[in-house]
C-alpha cells in the first residue's frame, strides 16, 4: 500500500519546522540504507535545512563512486550524541525496529527529537518512530524517499537520482530478484536520465571484490551444505578462516548469490561467526518460505525474500538449521 498523502504531508510539516535534522540508516548499512539516507540528506540540504547524515561504519568502498562519500559522518558518540540530543528531528531509514539502530539506539532514545521512520519492511506494530512513513510495496526505502520528494515537488539533481538508483538496484539485486517489476524498471530509467553511468555503477557495486573475497567465495561454494534435494543450501564461515584469508568485513551479497545460483534452491542460509562468538545470519528465499517469518522467530526480520538476524553463539546455529530444513519440508 503506498504511503497515504496525509502521512507525507505530516512528514513535510515536521521537516519544514525543523532546523536541525539527523538522518541515518540501520547498522551495517546496505545499499538501500545508504541510498535512502543519501537521497534524503541531499533533499533536505536543497531545502535549506541543516542536516547531518550518520553511518555507523565507514561506507563500503563499493559505494565509493557516490557523491554521498563527501557528505556523511561516521558515528562517534563523543561528537554526535550531543548533536542527536539537540536535533529537532531524527530520521531512520530502512529499518523496522529501534534495535536495528545499533550503537545509535541509546542516543536516539535519550533525545527529545521527533523520530521518523521511513521504511519498506513489513511492520506489524505500526513502526518504531513517532511518525512512520511505511510502504511495504516499495521495492526499496530509497523509492519511498523518491515518492516523498515527488509528493512535495522537491528539486531533483544527479546526487538524488544516483542515491535512489543505488537503493533500487541493490534491493532488487541489479533488477534480478523477484521484486523486480515494470514499475522498478520505469523508475530506474527515469533515474538513469540524470547522466548516471550504469556500467560503472554495476562494476563498482558488483565487480569490485578483493582477491581474498573471491577466494572466500570459492571456499563457500566448496563447503556449502546442500540438503533436501538441493532445496536448502547453507554455509557456515568461521572467523578464523576469514582472518586466514585476509577478509576483514564483507558484504554477504556476493556469497549469497553463489549459494542461490543452483536451480533447485528455495532457501539459502549464510552463517558468519563474528569476533565475539555470535553468529550473523543472512537468509534468502524465492518467495516461499517467507524468510522474514523465520528470522523473526530468532529476533531478526526483513522481507519475504531476504532477512537476517544475529544468533548468540554457534550452538544456536544447529537449531536454526533444523528450522530451515523444516521450512523447505520433505524428509530428513
Ligand atoms: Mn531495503
Amino acid at each position: 500500500m503506498p504511503v497515504a498523502t496525509s502521512v507525507f504531508d505530516a512528514l513535510r510539516e515536521l521537516l519544514a519546522g525543523a532546523e536541525r535534522v539527523v538522518v541515518s540508516g540501520h547498522e551495517q548499512a546496505d545499499g538501500d540504507a545508504v541510498g535512502a539516507t543519501a537521497a534524503l540528506r541531499r533533499h533536505l540540504e536543497l531545502e535549506g535545512c541543516t542536516v547531518t547524515a550518520l553511518l555507523q561504519e565507514p561506507l563500503s568502498p563499493r559505494y565509493g563512486f557516490m557523491e554521498f562519500v563527501r557528505h556523511y559522518e561516521v558515528y562517534d558518540p563523543d561528537r554526535h550524541d550531543a548533536l542527536i540530543r539537540a536535533a529537532d528531528v531524527f530520521v531512520m531509514c530502512d529499518l523496522s525496529s529501534l534495535g536495528r539502530l545499533g550503537r545509535l539506539q541509546t542516543a536516539v532514545e535519550a533525545s527529545e527529537a521527533a523520530t521518523v521512520c521511513v521504511d519498506h519492511h513489513p511492520c506489524e506494530d505500526g513502526g518504531p518512530a513517532s511518525l512512520n512513513v511505511l510502504d511495504p510495496d516499495a521495492r526499496a526505502t530509497g523509492q519511498v524517499i523518491w515518492n516523498y520528494i515527488d509528493h512535495v515537488g522537491g528539486r531533483v539533481d544527479r546526487e538524488i537520482a544516483e542515491s535512489v538508483f543505488v537503493s533500487l538496484c541493490t534491493d532488487t539485486g541489479w533488477f534480478r530478484y523477484p521484486n523486480t517489476d515494470a514499475g522498478v524498471m520505469k523508475l530506474a530509467a527515469q533515474l538513469a536520465d540524470y547522466r548516471l553511468d550504469l556500467p560503472e555503477i554495476y562494476r563498482a557495486i558488483y565487480q569490485s571484490n578483493s582477491a581474498p573475497m573471491v577466494r572466500l567465495l570459492g571456499h563457500v561454494a566448496r563447503s556449502m551444505n546442500e540438503e533436501r534435494d538441493g532445496r536448502l543450501v547453507w554455509a557456515f564461515i568461521r572467523r578464523a578462516f576469514m582472518q586466514e584469508l585476509g577478509v576483514a568485513r564483507y558484504d554477504a551479497d556476493p556469497i549469497l548469490d553463489v549459494l542461490r545460483s543452483s536451480g533447485q534452491v528455495e532457501l539459502v542460509g549464510l552463517f558468519t561467526e563474528r569476533e565475539d562468538g555470535s553468529v550473523s545470519v543472512s537468509l534468502r528465499s524465492r518467495g516461499t518460505p517467507d524468510v522474514n517469518l523465520i528470522a523473526r522467530q530468532y529476533g531478526g526480520g526483513g522481507h519475504v525474500y531476504a532477512a537476517g538476524t544475529v544468533l548468540a553463539n554457534e550452538d544456536a546455529v544447529k537449531d536454526m538449521v533444523s528450522t530451515l530444513r523444516h521450512a523447505v519440508g520433505g524428509d530428513a
